[in-house]
């Protein structure tokens, strides 16, 4: 594809002067200010990154800004919406006029996408999805994604429960429910494996609120059921960090968590921090939703320029961790997928 290199790159530098101007306050830096005349075989890369609420999501924005270096031939504008759709959709706009060769767009909730991206592709910029998917009535709106099977993720954990609780012999299973940011497809799949599975193996869901990704939110809501139900001995977060604010809530209430303990704690993310966790077995169980995005954005970008064709969509494979080896592969679509016994070797190589 050939480089867009014409007024918008003064626009870019104005941009990023500007914002350097402004201050930005509490924000990650975003357009660096130094372009040179060789820059201008750069590819330009607009990120629109959904926030940074989680462990996850840093290491998700590490591995973009990591990969889509000068070095290795890109110019990035990178913006985070802080949660926010409609700061999303300004940074897209931006984008746009700033005639960008391609758009990236790790998307908060799945809805409300096709206008601005209408516009996007009006202007024949090329987006790629990461991580969450997005619910277009058009598809040509995209060119590409590539994320996560959340509802896998959802049923892995479960079938792992269903199992455990049977070695175990707990006669009920009792479940907080702490979804992610409502609207999202790690919510909405990890949700619906869950509530799938409940139905099925007549599990109580005894409450079910949103922590919204966050550790914080997670410890909140967990405060708050534990005072309406005594009888919580399963708490599934849909992430690490709503775990590690769920345990505080629980130690800080005078419960314990782990195997032996009054409650166990599922997660999802598999982060170096979930994992430590694990192996405490403060986490019981958690399900790896993997973040390094950016080698594989690079590969659809390149694969782009060469004018090769890419997948529609490509879903990254994933395993699971816990703290014993009590489950030792779990089985979804008549698939087993193994359970892997964490161990202070594997964290210790872990990436992220
Ligand atoms: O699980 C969570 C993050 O969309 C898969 O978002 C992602 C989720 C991840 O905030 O930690």
């Amino acid at each position: 594809m050939k480089r867009k290199n014409k007024i918008f790159r003064k626009v870019i530098i104005v941009l990023a002067v500007l914002a350097l101007l402004t201050g930005c306050a509490g924000q990650e830096p975003e357009a660096e200010d130094t372009r040179t005349p060789t820059d201008d075989n750069l590819i330009v890369v607009g990120v629109s990154q959904e926030g940074s609420e989680s462990v996850w999501r840093t290491a998700n924005t590490r591995s973009v800004k990591e990969t889509l270096t000068k070095e290795n031939g890109y110019f990035l504008i990178f913006k985070n919406a802080r949660q926010k759709q409609e700061n999303q959709i300004k940074a897209i706009r931006s984008f746009i006029q700033q005639d960008v060769d391609y758009i990236v767009l790790a998307p908060v909730t799945e809805t409300g996408w096709d206008t601005v991206l209408k516009e996007a592709k009006d202007a024949d910029i090329p987006v790629i999805i990461v991580d969450r998917m997005i619910d277009v009535s058009d598809d040509s709106l995209y060119t590409a994604w590539v994320g996560s099977n959340f509802k896998m993720e959802g049923q892995k954990a479960c079938e792992w429960l269903n199992a455990y609780a049977e070695a175990k012999g707990m006669k009920e299973v009792n479940i907080a429910h702490i979804q992610g940011t409502i609207g999202a497809s790690a919510q909405i799949g990890r949700t619906e494996g869950l509530e799938e599975a409940a139905k099925e193996y007549g599990w109580n869901i005894v409450a079910q609120q949103t922590g919204e990704f966050t550790q914080a939110k997670g410890q909140e809501v967990m405060e708050s059921m534990l005072k309406q139900h005594d009888n919580i001995n399963v708490v599934y977060c849909e992430n690490d960090n709503e775990a590690f604010g769920a345990i505080d809530a629980i130690e800080a209430a005078g419960k314990t968590v782990g195997p032996d303990g009054d409650i166990l704690v599922m997660s999802f993310d598999t982060t170096n921090a979930g994992l430590t966790d694990t192996l405490s077995g403060k986490i019981i169980c958690d399900t790896e939703c993997n973040p390094l995005h950016g080698p594989r954005v690079e590969e659809i970008i390149k694969k782009l320029e060469d004018g090769k064709d890419v997948d529609k969509k490509a879903y990254v494979e994933e395993e699971m961790f816990a703290y014993d080896d009590t489950v030792k592969s779990v089985k979804v679509d008549d698939k087993d997928y193994d359970v892997t016994k964490i161990t202070q070797e594997i964290l210790d190589k872990r990436a992220y």
